[in-house]
């Protein structure tokens, strides 16, 4: 009874429904919920610099999903996934099969070269965009992967135009080179060393220390009994803060010379008054000389409540990238994201985004900065 009873009431409902079909708005089609993944070390000495890149790209989703996105009719919430590799290369493609496996469109990262080498094979078996907004040795987009896509000048331009300013404007004539033995650290210093000599710069000697190290006394007794005028050193701030500042304890006095993983805005915290001394190189246009640099400054500062570090609005720009593909192909589907990405042309922050062949950026530029009372300084611009 009660059981007919229900199907009565149902049908009463139903006929009243199609009474009233016309006048009643047409259920809410659900949100679709899209997935970026961003990779980068949130721990560890370099999480400062993840930690800086991540929040580029979540600014980016914020005030992307505040707007408001349509895909294909529908409206979309970009959702990210932020995700620790550690620095470590073997952490690094367990986080990539993860977020394959979580069925993420596309990849913004990975942060530095060790790990984006190994974790772009699992994407690009995957069929899944990776755009890395900082790694930068010249080996990531040589592998042949479609799917891998760089937003700075790799260090075959980086190395060259450390050289040639510390040739041209510092007048070096003498150098010795250390790396870090990671990917970057010694793909630069290897690009780095390939310039140097052929301007005549001699290089009097080259030695290897770790991403881990503390302690450069050995290394650097050995460098000043050669008296270079210049060293070379290939790594990251955390080992390149305290390799600048136990040179000055021993009394060196010679400029280092650095890429981009040394010249963030910490290292007067990491290398005290030796930073001073320090002349660092880095992809990419300085945030006073990019299109939407200061605005991006200043929002980075509102939302966080700190200054950015280096490469947040190159993550920002990215998951820009990510959405304009989609828009472009009018899909969220990771294979179409993909197919698009090799022809954008878009204009962000940074400056224009174009790629060539291989997925690296055209026109990439390289800034050359110093250090003036303990404060990251620009002095240059190179377009390479
Ligand atoms: N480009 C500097 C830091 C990232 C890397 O490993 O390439």
């Amino acid at each position: 009874m009660r059981k007919i009873e229900s199907l009565s009431y149902i049908a009463a409902l139903s006929s009243l429904s199609c009474a009233f079909a016309v006048v009643y708005p047409a259920p809410a089609v659900a949100d679709e919920t899209v997935v970026i993944g961003h990779v980068a070390p949130l721990t560890g000495p370099v999480a400062q610099l993840g930690k800086d890149n991540e929040n580029g790209a979540r600014l980016a989703v914020e005030e992307i999903n505040a707007k408001g996105l349509v895909i294909g009719g529908q409206k979309v919430v970009l959702q990210l996934d932020g995700e620790d590799d550690g620095a470590d290369p073997r952490t690094a493609t367990q986080v990539a099969q993860k977020l394959v496996d979580e069925k993420v469109v596309a990849v913004v990262g990975h942060m530095e070269s060790g790990t984006s080498i190994p974790a772009s094979k699992i994407y690009s078996d995957a069929g899944i965009t990776m755009i890395t907004p900082s790694a930068t040795n010249p080996t990531l987009t040589r592998q042949g992967f479609k799917n891998v896509f760089r937003l700075v000048a790799t260090d075959a331009q980086q190395g060259p135009a450390l050289a040639n300013y510390a040739s041209e404007k510092l007048k070096i004539k003498t150098v010795a080179i250390v790396d870090d033995a990671t990917a970057y650290g010694q793909g630069l210093a290897d690009e780095f060393a390939k310039a140097a000599k052929n301007l005549g710069i001699q290089v009097l000697s080259r030695d290897t220390t770790n991403d881990k190290a503390v302690d450069f006394h050995a290394i650097l007794t050995k460098i000043k009994s050669e008296r270079p005028d210049a060293i070379m050193y290939g790594g990251l701030d955390a080992t390149g803060g305290p390799f600048a500042k136990q040179s000055a304890q021993l009394g060196l006095q010679a400029k280092i010379l650095s890429g981009d993983g040394v010249c963030s805005d910490r290292l007067e915290a990491l290398a005290g008054s030796a930073v001073d001394r320090v002349v660092c190189s880095q992809p990419g246009a300085s945030p006073e000389k990019m299109p939407g640099g200061a605005a991006f400054k200043a929002k980075y500062q509102k939302r966080f409540g700190h200054a950015m570090e280096i490469y947040a609005p190159f993550t920002y720009d990215a998951v820009y990238i990510v959405v304009d593909a989609m828009r472009r192909v009018n899909s969220t589907d990771p294979a179409k994201i993909l197919a698009a990405t090799p022809a954008t042309d878009y204009r962000g922050v940074t400056g224009e985004t174009k790629f060539d062949e291989k997925g690296d950026l055209r026109n990439g530029v390289i800034s050359i900065f110093d250090y003036q009372n303990g404060k990251k300084t620009f002095v240059d611009q190179v377009t390479m």
